[in-house]
């Protein structure tokens, strides 16, 4: 099973092809049945460039002899599958779109590229041994707990029983509201959960286990993923998780301490440690993370400091960011960190939901009406959901 290969990513597109391809290829050589737990997309509409070079990508899975076939597929409204490979996905968060659109995961199974078990079951059989695979994409967190409620997944009898999610959760990642082990459908002998951008395997109290493979592409530099990154290979008769590691771009990430520093400390401070991780240097440009932490001289700015010189100094031998988590004690700067802890609490997406329900409201609206997916068709560029969006407005 892999996750999150994040294709198009902006910031790493080439990394993000290279890494899946090799991941995905891999895991076709060596597996009966390949899962993506959904962000196989970085968009939720993709450009055709991007498109097209992910059906390159995929067509690799039809040039194997596969031995698992699919039995059966219950989708949606009588929805059929015509895949030929046993490649099963979800659609992520980054891929979600409101039920009346078409998201990237949907579109990859109209091309027959894999069987998308979003509040579907579907069935494989291997030597009269029995896969059951059914999952639930991607959903705003405080959505997660009622969405499967409203799926309520059950193990299909005589058969190996999978559930797929993309989630946070509770027990790996702070925040309100999660979903956390308990919520998880009963009864399913392998749990396996995208989002999560480093691996996990956790055992459940029942003996299944949650496998979480995380990314294939670095996205959020963060200090747990400098790990490696991979995919994992179960084997369902021996119940056991093997993690195989992919070449990947290296990435390091790196804390400096200041206490009451000047400029002149700072920059010389994170030249080194630059220079110390970069040592004899590595066959690929590695990325590096360096958070400057801890205090300046008093009466500095954050502007004073100029780290744009240092990255583009090691431009030709890495990929640098520089976070600077230093505390400046200085007035100005404390009122613009306020200023903008307040102002990211709500993202731009739910400003506008709320926006959206207040004027709804205003305008004599009903409360009870999902404002969300409405919102979502109003953002939607063409005339189709526009139209549709409006529809649903006068049915109000
Ligand atoms: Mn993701």
């Amino acid at each position: 099973m892999l996750a999150d290969f994040h294709l198009g990513y902006e910031k790493f597109i080439d990394d993000s092809f290279e890494q899946a391809e090799r991941a995905f290829s891999e895991a076709c050589n060596e597996a009966d049945l390949v899962v993506l737990l959904g962000d196989i997309f970085d968009t939720r509409t993709p450009k055709q460039e991007v498109l097209a070079r992910s059906f390159k990508l995929f067509r690799t899975s039809w040039g194997k002899k596969w031995e698992a076939k699919l039995l059966s597929y219950n989708g949606k409204d009588g929805k059929k599958s015509y895949a030929e490979v046993p490649v099963v996905a979800i659609h992520g968060t980054h891929e979600r779109r409101t039920k009346e659109l078409v998201n990237p995961v949907e579109l990859l199974e109209e091309a027959g590229f894999l069987v998308d078990v979003h509040a579907a079951t579907a069935v494989f059989e291997k030597q009269g041994k029995k896969i059951a695979i059914q999952g639930m994409g991607g959903v705003p967190e405080e959505y997660a707990k009622g969405t499967l409620d409203a799926i309520s997944p059950k193990p299909v009898e005589g058969a190996f029983n999978i559930f797929l999610f993309h989630q946070s959760m509770k027990e790996f990642l702070p925040g309100e509201g999660l979903m956390g082990m308990e919520d998880l459908p009963k009864g399913f002998d392998l749990y396996l959960c995208g989002h999560m951008h480093t691996k996990i395997v956790e055992k459940l109290n029942s003996g299944a286990f949650l496998l979480i493979p995380g990314s294939t592409v670095i996205t959020q530099m963060r200090k747990d993923e400098v790990e490696g990154k991979g995919f994992f290979i179960f084997d369902t008769e021996k119940n056991e998780a093997e993690f195989h590691k992919i070449q990947s771009r290296p990435f390091f990430y790196e804390e400096v301490e200041f206490k009451e520093a000047g400029l002149e400390e700072v920059a010389t401070k994170t030249r080194k440690s630059l220079e110390k991780l970069l040592g004899d240097g590595t066959a690929v440009k590695p990325v590096i993370k360096i958070k400057l932490r801890g205090t300046v001289a008093k009466g500095l700015n954050p502007s004073d400091l100029d780290t744009a010189t240092i990255v583009k100094e090691f431009e030709s031998r890495a990929i640098v960011e520089i976070d600077k988590n230093l505390e400046f004690d200085n007035l100005k700067e404390r009122i613009e960190k306020l200023r903008n802890l307040r102002e990211s609490r709500l993202s731009v997406k739910e400003m506008g939901i709320e926006i959206l329900k207040e004027k709804l409201k205003k305008y004599g609206f009903k409360s009870n009406v999902d404002v969300e997916s409405l919102y979502s068709l109003l953002s939607e560029e063409g005339k189709g959901a526009t139209d549709k969006a409006l529809k649903r407005i006068l049915e109000m």
